[in-house]
């Protein structure tokens, strides 16, 4: 059976979402897997503000271990393969990521938002300095911001990751809105994500309002899989390298 191909004319733009099945291949576990981190922590304790409140010696040991996950890691054919399709496309590729990962990033792709944060970045909790880069591992020391007084909150440090209650940036969300807004044929492919989580899950619904081709690329059929024109199943670090053909 001859492989789906995405075949990309000159006028199309495309619109990439990546999940946690888009960094499985590097060696990084889904949300959803067997041993997926839900099943390790339950998420309001590690993913959420009120977690961080309550217990940021646990979340900072969470966040720590998945950062020396990720510097531990590589990206796969798939993140390669959408580097590439960024590079024939330029202007008319988007890549939103709900990764956390940056693999995307080591992977060469730049036109790219990562829409729930970088697990390599640290920003502080109480002041608005900048998101800085920070591989360090907080184990068991709590890490300071050192450039505030804490604003009569805690000072700390936190992982400049976007957790469940927090908005998304707006001016990512704009940015989304705008890219699929462009006149012109629009792509929409989702791929290794089993769209539970909003607004990100909802963006399949924003392409077909403006009259894009859907396209959902997981390992096995999400629950969100019949809002997609089309289903591709497979594995992406298998399923990219050949799946777009740019006209
Ligand atoms: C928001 C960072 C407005 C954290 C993440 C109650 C109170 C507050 C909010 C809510 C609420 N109820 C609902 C909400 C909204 C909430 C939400 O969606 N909750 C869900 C659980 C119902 N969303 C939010 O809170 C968002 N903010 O709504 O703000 C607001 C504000 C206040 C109050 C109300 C509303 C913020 C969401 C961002 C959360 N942060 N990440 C961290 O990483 O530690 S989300 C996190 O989970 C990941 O980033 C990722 O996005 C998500 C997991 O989803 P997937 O990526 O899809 O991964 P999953 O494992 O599920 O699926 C992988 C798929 O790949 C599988 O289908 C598998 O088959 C497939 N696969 C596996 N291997 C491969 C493969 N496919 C291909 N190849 C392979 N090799």
């Amino acid at each position: 059976m001859s492989e789906p191909r995405i075949s990309i004319e000159p006028d199309t733009r495309v619109l990439v979402l990546t999940g946690a099945g888009a960094s499985a291949d590097s060696g990084i576990p889904t949300f959803r897997d067997a041993n997926g981190l839900w099943e390790n922590h339950a998420v309001e304790e590690v993913a959420s503000p009120g977690g961080f409140r309550r217990d940021p010696r646990l979340v900072w040991r969470f966040y720590s271990q998945r950062r020396a996950g990720v510097l531990g890691a590589k990206p796969n054919a798939g993140h390669l393969a959408l580097a590439e399709l960024e590079k024939s496309l330029g202007e008319r590729f988007l890549l939103v990521t709900q990764n956390v990962d940056g693999l995307h990033r080591r992977a060469g792709s730049e036109r790219i938002l990562e829409i729930h944060g970088n697990l390599l970045e640290t920003k502080c909790w109480s002041c608005d300095r900048p998101p800085f880069e920070d591989h360090a591992l907080y184990e068991d020391t709590l890490p300071m911001c050192g450039e505030c007084d804490g604003r009569g909150d805690t000072g700390l440090l936190r992982p400049n990751i976007v957790w469940f209650g927090e908005m998304l940036d707006p001016a990512h969300l704009e940015a989304i809105e705008r890219f699929m807004s462009l006149p012109g044929p629009l792509f929409f492919v989702a791929i290794g994500t089993s769209g539970a989580v909003w607004p990100a899950a909802g963006l399949v619904d924003l392409a077909r309002r403006v009259g894009g081709r859907t396209w959902l690329v997981n390992a096995e059929p999400a629950e969100n899989a019949s809002r997609f024109e089309s289903f591709i199943r497979g594995r992406s670090a298998e399923v990219l390298p050949g799946l777009f053909e740019v006209r």
